[in-house]
């Protein structure tokens, strides 16, 4: 057993994505100095951490997960004196700020790239994946791209390079150009950055995608084909880059490089998609030194068929049977993030939970219930504490995401049906986190002054910061409750954890343990009251800490109510 009380298993995360969290100038994106304006809301809730995510110079291709300057501020979102003012002001709260690290690729404005890009024989050509096309095909001739890889954000990983006739890999868009780690200049040039930001103060990274840095490059410098995939033109690549050979050694190298012997406390977080428990195990691993949690998606993969854009209805066996594999599996090693909702997800009280009026504050407390009673590190998304829902888009203008607006392109020239195409963007379009955060009544509801980026969603003036803030049922009151018992209470943080009923399709509960207290904690994900007497006899009888309602009849569990119990 790993030293058991790193500070950050009693931390709670917040994520601010910074062009929907408060507009300080009036342009209608937010920025530095609405962070500033809004810190307190963040010391008011009682989380322990901030994670920022990208604020650099960037074209925002993909709202800045596309850096063009790893040490600098984009003007849109303000200045770097106003970022050391956001962390000044941070830490004189008590918050630790963790940046977003987005270094698998750059941006295709980076100089790095834009030297890389000028020509073959450019010093930087080998900091990028270049390469000719397959098998002395012409360049730009259909099916060239040098592997048969399916780009994240739809269409091939390659794009031509008129001028050289070569094509350069991007697993994400094509303004998203990957950086190759092969290159020990490339890893070097990404250790100083690092170190520049813990100097200026910053306590750790999220670090984007990071188990994609190192692709499976055979010695003669080609890359695999992947298996085909059913209805694309292109392959799985994922067996070429997803936790790829070289991945371990490049995080200890960072461990080595950057973070050892730091004075102060750091938080390391590893963004991975597609990686398994087995791995999840060595990259936590505290002897290992490489990340201190994982941040995985297993979780946010279950309500579609394949990809994203096939939704299924999700089932809740299945829910637990993952949340629970991943508590069993990092039991005695490692760590996990714990979420529902991040920027890229749809928002969690309409995906889990019951948007509808008579849930929704019950259904959204009760999945804070359960976010933040699990073992690991739980993360609440900018809005999550105030019960945020989806937006009700109807129209193909309302989304600005690159990944929603490409797939319905490919899709769509595809011979999918439009409605179709545009009823799955209404339900998974990752645009639905990306509404401004609804601190008030006012129109645009207290973002901005001017024109919001992406439209408001109407219901903030019902559902707003400033209705809950001083009402002791609000969402945001029963969040700040539940960080408050993560604080107090050590079986929170590190008790051992137990499913119960795993086949149950409405109530999930289970059981923290730690020094011979229990905790129990019996939540219903349904709108079907739930008799408890035959299902959890003990519950019953059990001294509440913590609920989501008012106490009545412990016999029965209402719908969506969740308690947390006292085991005797
Ligand atoms: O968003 C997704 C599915 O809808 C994921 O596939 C997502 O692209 C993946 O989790 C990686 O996400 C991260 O890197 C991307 C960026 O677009 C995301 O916003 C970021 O969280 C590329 O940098």
């Amino acid at each position: 057993m790993p030293d058991p009380s790193p500070w950050w298993t009693r931390a709670v995360v917040y994520q601010v994505y910074p062009r929907s969290f408060q507009d300080s100038d009036g342009d209608g994106i937010g920025d530095l100095g609405g962070i500033l304006q809004r810190v307190d809301h963040l010391a008011d809730l009682g989380v322990d951490v901030v994670w920022l995510s990208p604020v650099y110079p960037s074209p925002q291709a993909d709202n800045g997960y596309d850096i063009s300057d790893y040490q600098g501020v984009d003007p849109l979102f303000g200045s770097l004196e106003q970022l050391d003012g956001v962390i000044a002001a941070l830490h004189e709260r008590g918050i630790r700020l963790v940046m977003d690290l987005v270094v698998n690729h750059t941006s295709d404005e980076h100089p790095w790239f834009v030297e890389s890009r000028s020509s073959p024989d450019s010093p930087k050509r080998d900091w990028y994946w270049w390469r000719p096309p397959r098998d002395g095909m012409a360049p730009g001739q259909p099916g060239a791209e040098p592997t048969n890889w399916h780009s994240f954000f739809s269409g091939p990983t390659w794009e031509l390079d008129e001028a050289s006739g070569e094509y350069f890999l991007h697993l994400f868009a094509a303004k998203q150009p990957d950086l190759n780690w092969e290159n020990p200049e490339v890893r070097h040039a990404v250790h100083a950055m690092m170190r520049w930001w813990l100097d200026r103060g910053v306590d750790g990274f999220r670090m984007d995608v990071i188990n994609m840095i190192s692709k499976a490059v055979a010695p003669d410098g080609s890359l695999p084909d992947g298996p085909p995939l059913p209805g694309l033109p292109h392959g799985d690549g994922t067996a070429h880059f997803l936790n790829g050979p070289r991945i371990h050694e490049y995080l200890q190298e960072m461990h080595r490089e950057v973070f050892a012997g730091h004075p102060e406390p750091l938080l390391l977080v590893g963004e991975m998609p597609g990686v398994t428990i087995e791995q999840a195990r060595l990259y936590t691993d505290p002897a290992r030194a490489e990340v201190d949690m994982v941040f995985q998606f297993e979780h946010v993969q279950l309500d579609f068929d394949g990809d994203k854009w096939n939704p299924r209805p999700l089932r809740m066996r299945d829910l637990k049977a993952s949340l629970g594999r991943w508590q069993a599996g990092l039991a005695d090693v490692g760590w996990n993030s714990l979420y529902w909702d991040n920027h890229d997800q749809p928002r969690a009280v309409s995906r889990f939970g019951d948007d509808s009026p008579q849930y929704r504050r019950d259904s959204a407390t009760c999945l804070a219930t359960l976010l933040h009673l699990h073992r690991g590190t739980p993360y609440v998304y900018q809005g999550e504490e105030l019960g945020m829902a989806n937006f009700p888009f109807t129209a193909l203008e309302q989304f600005r995401d690159v990944e929603s607006l490409n797939h319905h392109v490919q899709a769509v020239s595809h011979g999918a049906d439009a409605d179709e195409v545009l009823a799955a963007m209404r339900r998974m379009s990752r645009d639905n986190a990306r509404t401004p955060v609804q601190w008030d009544a006012s129109p645009n509801a207290g973002f901005t002054t001017g024109t919001p980026w992406i439209a408001v969603n109407p219901d903030h003036v019902e559902w707003n910061a400033q209705a809950q803030r001083s009402d002791p049922d609000s969402v945001f009151a029963h969040h700040r409750r539940l960080i408050a018992l993560r604080h107090e209470d050590p079986v929170v943080a590190l008790g051992d954890f137990s499913m119960l009923l795993p086949e149950h399709d409405e109530v999930y509960a289970f059981t923290r343990s730690l020094d011979g207290r229990t905790l129990l904690v019996v939540c219903n994900l349904s709108a079907t009251p739930q008799p408890l007497a035959g299902l959890l006899p003990e519950a019953v009888a059990a001294e509440v800490v913590l609920g989501n309602l008012p106490e009545d009849d412990p016999a029965v569990l209402r719908p969506w109510e969740a308690r947390v119990l006292r085991l005797p």
